[in-house]
């Protein structure tokens, strides 16, 4: 290489060569970087091995068995399906399509919901794209698949060192029969806050592009005006608008009465007249017993022109008994996962609904035996994710009582544990639901969730009580996020908020009764852009740009990860989580018939400064790397 170098050189082209050329010529030495990548890979696997993964305690590598080859049953013709009609017809038209069919249909949440629920979103873009192609061959007439958005979009960034909207790129190519679906927190977009009007259209607009056709659209406290502005800008953008209803509480519940039947029918009128195609109900913790499914989906169903797809968490046990009554009132698609990602926190199994509907006109159009092989292929890949399990093993009726969402469960289990309250966990589900109380009884669905569960820790850990915290406030600190909820920057909860509270909490700071939006500053993109051209040094894409409005800081430790250890989303996940074994050997396929052959055969012992080196056979060659050991 450094002899082509020198021969490629124009010095030495015109004959100026001579024995001072090469010490003045130090460019010889910029040789490609075809090493400069392997030693970034090497250097994560070696980082992993010694130092581990955040998050996994195993010392040791575990040996995982290969995935079962996927023996499907499939015929060349691709049947009609939900997509095609939006291509070919428009979002309206998907609405009386599925208006017009007899048999349940189903959105498949495995690829988003499900691993956000019970693996702490940690599955990786590897990982789907090993089954997502096979997933639309096996199940081509699902309604849609949930694949992006909700808590996938900063986790993909902050944990993984992936690039959510590539996953999403991916995800679409290997799919392009089926409706993809994401979960968009309307004015809080994909994150924890609220941002400008432009940004949010901004970032549907290039969601759509990039390959999403229907959009989740829902508000944390259910607050309409919240919602607005993204469903007009899917519209827009042409592609399928989910306006969404959280659901708290109980509809049957003679003694509280404040989200009853009229509440959830009110708020699907007002959503159809916002432009929404389609209703979705979204019980994100599971509360919605299958009695009150039945008439509540009835009542929908009466009242309400446009499609009703509705989704639950497993949480208590009861998710296909809901399901069960809900078909029976006329639900038109409901929320279900594969089955070895299903169940407890995670969505009702598919094909368990399959059976339990039984044969008969709403029977969901699935081949169930496709279904099953699918499913051996997650019974091996749910395995590397074993540290990342949230622990619920069992029907966990308690939900009804604390109302915490699937998702959130494990994440508030973590933060008590960083607090020290491990031990008091059954006081922090308690004081969960007395604080939503206090709170005037909200919903509670990210990020009004993150709000209850912080003020829940907030007081346990100074021993508060309700009594107390009005006795005590002007020496208390309260947590940001309450501040922030009672100052109105998520908006304004069902029926207020409770004003005695609200004063003893802000102490004399403002608050809005506004939306949020109205009053942000809008994003100057050009600006933006050249700031973060500044920050990483080349021109951002609209995506990144887009990724660092919404996860500033987030964005940049990605790109600083990316830029130390390289494209390492093509790392198998045992070796991304837990590195490699003493002689171990793994094949990587970085690109179509490219593999690197990898062996470690030696991780020195530490020297003084703790550096290890770590003799690795690269494709045939002696490499050593030098890791720090942490311990
Ligand atoms: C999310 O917003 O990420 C959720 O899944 C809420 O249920
Ligand atoms: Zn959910």
């Amino acid at each position: 290489r450094f002899l082509e170098n020198v021969l490629a050189h124009e010095s030495f082209q015109s004959g100026e060569f001579n024995t001072t050329f090469i010490d003045n010529t130090p460019e010889l030495f910029d040789f490609p970087r075809v090493s400069d990548r392997s030693n970034k890979m090497l250097k994560y696997i070696g980082e992993v091995t010694v130092n581990g993964f955040p998050g996994i305690k195993e010392e040791t590598k575990p040996v995982f068995e290969q995935p079962r080859p996927i023996l499907l049953q499939t015929t060349r013709n691709i049947p009609v399906t939900a997509k095609t009609i939006l291509d070919t017809q428009g979002a309206d038209a998907v609405s009386q399509w599925v208006k017009d069919k007899e048999e349940l249909l189903l959105t498949d949440t495995t690829f988003r919901d499900a691993h956000q629920s019970l693996l702490a979103t940690r599955v990786r873009t590897k990982d789907i794209l090993g089954i997502a192609h096979q997933t639309e061959l096996a199940i081509p007439n699902l309604f849609s698949s949930e694949m992006w958005g909700g808590a996938t979009f900063d986790v993909a960034y902050r944990f993984l060192n992936e690039d959510p909207w590539e996953r999403l790129k991916l995800i679409r190519e290997q799919m392009p029969h089926t409706l993809l679906q994401m979960l968009f927190r309307g004015s809080n977009a994909v994150g924890y806050q609220n941002y400008p009007d432009n940004a949010i259209e901004a970032f549907i607009k290039q969601a759509a592009e990039n390959g999403i056709d229907v959009f989740r659209i829902f508000d944390s406290l259910n607050w309409l005006p919240q919602m607005e502005k993204s469903i007009q800008a899917v519209r827009d953008s042409g592609k399928i608008a989910e306006g969404t209803i959280c659901y708290t509480g109980d509809v049957l519940s003679t003694t509280r009465t404040k989200y009853d039947i009229n509440y959830y029918v009110d708020m699907a009128l007002e959503l159809e007249k916002m432009g929404a195609h389609i209703i979705g109900i979204k019980d994100m913790a599971g509360l919605l017993k299958p009695q009150a499914a039945y008439h509540l989906i009835s009542a929908l169903k009466d009242k309400v022109s446009l499609p009703i797809h509705l989704h639950t968490h497993d949480t208590s046990g009861n998710g296909l008994i809901t399901y069960s009554a809900a078909t029976r009132a006329g639900v038109d698609i409901v929320d279900v996962a594969i089955s070895s990602l299903s169940g407890n926190t995670s969505q009702p199994s598919m094909g368990s609904l399959y059976y339990a509907l039984g044969e008969g006109e709403r029977t969901p159009n699935i081949n169930i035996k496709n279904v099953q092989a699918i499913n051996h292929y997650w019974e091996s890949v749910r395995r590397y994710y074993a540290p990342f399990e949230n622990g619920m093993n069992a029907p966990h009726t308690e939900v009804y009582q604390h109302e915490m969402p699937g998702g959130q469960y494990s994440n508030l289990q973590q933060q008590a544990k960083a607090v020290g309250l491990e031990e008091r966990w059954d006081e922090v589900k308690q004081v969960y639901a007395d604080v939503n109380q206090m709170f005037g009884d909200i919903v509670k669905v990210t990020p009004s969730s993150k709000v209850v569960g912080d003020m829940a820790l907030f007081m346990i850990q100074n021993n508060l009580t309700e009594e107390l915290i009005y006795e005590k406030a002007d020496t208390l600190s309260f947590p940001d996020s309450v501040v922030s909820f009672f100052q109105g920057d998520l908006g304004q909860p069902t029926g207020g908020f409770p004003e005695e509270l609200k004063a003893v909490i802000l102490q004399g700071k403002p608050s809005i009764e506004v939306r949020p939006g109205s009053l942000a500053t809008p994003i100057n993109f050009e600006s933006t852009k050249a700031e973060l051209q500044e920050l990483i040094g080349y021109e951002p894409s609209q995506e990144e740009v887009l990724s660092y409005i919404m996860y500033p800081q987030v964005f940049l430790d990605y790109r600083k990860m990316n830029d130390q250890f390289g494209e390492i989303t093509v790392l198998d996940t045992p070796t991304f989580f837990y590195g490699m074994r003493l002689n171990e050997t793994v094949n990587l396929e970085i690109a179509k018939g490219k593999v690197f052959k990898i062996r470690l055969d030696e991780i020195g012992e530490p020297d003084i400064e703790g550096n290890r080196t770590l003799f690795f056979n690269f494709n045939g060659q002696r490499r050593e790397i030098i890791i720090n050991d942490t311990h």
